[in-house]
């Protein structure tokens, strides 16, 4: 439920830059995009890297919420704290993805669980895209134990959830392993199996879209992370790998998308290394750049106009 405590948490509105052009914002490291377009805004929600200079770790502890209503000017939002939201995590805001069904909000994150050894996928729940969040299960909806045991712990990551045209959703996520599984109507419950995807030199970062009758399944490829993707005409698979979409992001060896359709022009959103003198794999920034489908459904590839 919305209180006092939780309103006070959300920062007012307040332009993040004056600036047109990538990174998009400035005055903070951001990483992971996951973008929502609701009411004729986009609502952008990405982590926020605070490594100082010489960590060459992630340090995450929370997400970030931005939105814009022509793409080139950024509100920051509100923010969503791992350890105050969730009491199973011990913290690390890592990739998450934010969708809305019947008027509510759902945010999928990756957090570090308590207890059970590794990354888990939680989620939080609100009646607006930008909050106030609650945890939705109180516990995590997929841990590290219920996949094949890849020896890292951080195979259970980057959830991105996918509302088909029947109403059905599905979640995909993984790292070296690729996964799926649908989610019940009610949207905090899988519902049945767990399902590997098989996707050539698949790291981690799947992200789902469809445009007219193909599925898209865009993914980081090999490490250093390129981006890669795959098409099929039914969201359960199979998915025909169809090659690089993005090239390894400047000064970054992860390369997080999103993409989106907005106002009939569609985007790529990443992140890259870009800012000057402390920018890097982990005090990364978020950029948007076009992209572009051929006649039979393929992508070309993004030019990066930070590069
Ligand atoms: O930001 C932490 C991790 O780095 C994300 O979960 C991955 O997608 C990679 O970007």
């Amino acid at each position: 439920e919305p209180t006092a405590e939780n309103e006070k948490n959300q920062p007012e509105a307040k332009p993040s830059n004056e600036r047109i052009g990538n990174p998009i914002i400035t005055h903070k490291y951001t990483a992971d995009p996951a973008a929502l377009v609701h009411n004729d805004t986009v609502y952008l929600y990405v982590g926020h890297d605070e490594a100082p200079a010489r960590k060459e770790f992630y340090e995450m502890h929370e997400w970030l919420i931005f939105s814009s209503s022509d793409m080139v000017n950024w509100e920051e939002r509100a923010a969503l704290n791992v350890v105050e939201t969730f009491d199973w995590a011990s913290g690390d805001a890592w990739a998450a993805h934010t969708i809305e069904k019947d008027g509510k909000f759902y945010w999928f994150v990756t957090v570090t669980h308590k207890e059970i050894h590794g990354k888990a996928i939680g989620i939080a729940v609100s009646d607006s895209p930008i909050g106030p969040w609650k945890d939705a299960r109180g516990s995590a909806l997929i841990t590290n134990d219920m996949t094949t045991d890849t020896e890292i712990s951080w195979d259970d990551i980057d959830p991105a959830v996918f509302i088909d045209d029947d109403g059905e959703a599905y979640v995909f996520w993984g790292n070296t392993i690729a996964y799926w599984a649908k989610l019940k109507p009610n949207m905090i419950e899988l519902d049945g199996s767990i399902n590997q995807i098989p996707l050539p030199n698949f790291t981690e970062a799947p992200w789902v879209h469809k445009k007219g009758d193909w599925y898209y399944l865009s993914y980081a490829y090999q490490f250093p992370e390129k981006t890669a993707y795959a098409m099929s005409k039914n969201i359960t698979g199979p998915w025909e790998y169809k090659g690089i979409l993005n090239e390894v992001a400047g000064n970054s060896n992860t390369n997080h998308q999103a993409i989106i359709e907005f106002k009939g022009k569609d985007y790529f959103i990443y992140h890259n290394g870009s800012i000057p003198t402390d920018g890097s794999s982990y005090r990364r920034s978020v950029c948007i750049d076009y992209l572009y489908y051929n006649p039979d459904g393929t992508l070309k590839r993004v030019v990066m106009t930070t590069e």
